[in-house]
């Protein structure tokens, strides 16, 4: 349903306004139904299983043709998206950075996990943790260090024993009031250009806050701002390091009048050329 949602607010014709070559490669994942719930998660693990392997090779192959934008969807299909990318970047020596625009960690392994859900856990599989038995083995881990989290404000106990004794850099909300979100994300973005980095950008709907992004099913409030969020693409898009993309959690049965497809639309433009004025491009490292 998110990617018929992104489909119908526009979102191949704002890419190609913008005069980038669009090609729509449908949805690569069926339409999840739903068994019985006893055995639901069962199926649920053996169904993302499954798709991680689809994503993670229509992603490398992708990362060959030009930028991919992943249409979410839950965000576990960041199992298959980050792997796949990643593996591509490995193939031409160069190395993958992920910034993860989102209110969780997502750091959970699937022992450590409450819920048992496994959009909790994309950044412990591409970053090599254990515990993803049957999954396909992470050919291309993403090191701890070439990766970010902007936005948190929901970090279960056992993510954040995780996170400190991990390199993984993190920004959380207090930090973006403090401080603002173009410091830590500059910082970021320096490191991906000094090391010659393939970036990719992970938004989860709910690193905004609710109240301008109310169609996801995981809103915590105290989000980002729809400006904090802009800003945050415009930096992204300014550095040129954008390689692949993920749109995710977006729920459109929750939104109002396509109100927050709308709004991942505009943030994807923004990402991908959309300005007001033309202004310099700061240089980044
Ligand atoms: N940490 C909680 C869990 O693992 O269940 C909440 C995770 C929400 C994940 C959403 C996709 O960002
Ligand atoms: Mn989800
Ligand atoms: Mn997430
Ligand atoms: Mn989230």
């Amino acid at each position: 349903m998110g990617p018929d949602a992104l489909r119908t607010a526009g979102l191949g014709a704002a890419l190609r306004d913008l005069g980038h070559q669009v090609e729509d490669r449908g949805n690569l994942i069926p339409r999840p139904y739903r068994p019985d719930e006893d055995t639901a998660h069962l199926y649920r693990l053996n169904e993302t299983i499954a798709w991680t392997r689809t994503l993670r090779t229509a992603a490398r192959e992708a990362m060959a043709q030009g930028l991919p934008i992943f249409l979410g969807g839950d965000h576990a299909l960041s199992l298959g998206s980050v792997a796949g990318v990643a593996e591509h970047a490995a193939q031409i020596g160069r190395p993958q950075f992920v910034l993860w625009l989102d209110a969780h960690s997502d750091i959970h392994t699937p022992q450590s996990s409450v819920s048992g859900h496994l959009h909790g856990t994309p950044i412990a599989y591409v970053t090599g943790r254990a515990g993803f038995d049957g999954f396909p083995p992470v050919i291309a881990p993403v090191a701890p260090e070439h990766v970010c989290l902007i936005g948190l404000r929901s970090v279960d106990p056992a993510e954040r024993e995780a996170l400190e004794t991990s390199p993984i850099a993190r920004h959380d909300m207090r930090d973006i009031d403090e401080n603002g979100i173009a410091r830590g994300l500059a910082r970021f973005l320096d490191r991906v250009t000094a090391a010659n980095g393939l970036l990719h950008v992970s938004l989860d709907v709910d690193f905004l806050d609710p109240s301008v992004a109310p169609a996801v099913g995981t809103t915590v409030p105290g989000g980002a701002t729809v400006r904090e969020a802009h800003l945050a693409m415009e930096m992204i898009c300014d550095s040129g390091l954008l390689s692949s993309l993920d749109l995710v959690e977006l729920n459109p049965f929750l939104d109002e009048r396509g109100r927050t497809a709308h709004l991942l639309v505009d943030l994807c433009a923004s990402a991908l050329g959309r300005r007001v004025f033309d202004r310099p491009t700061r240089a980044y490292g």
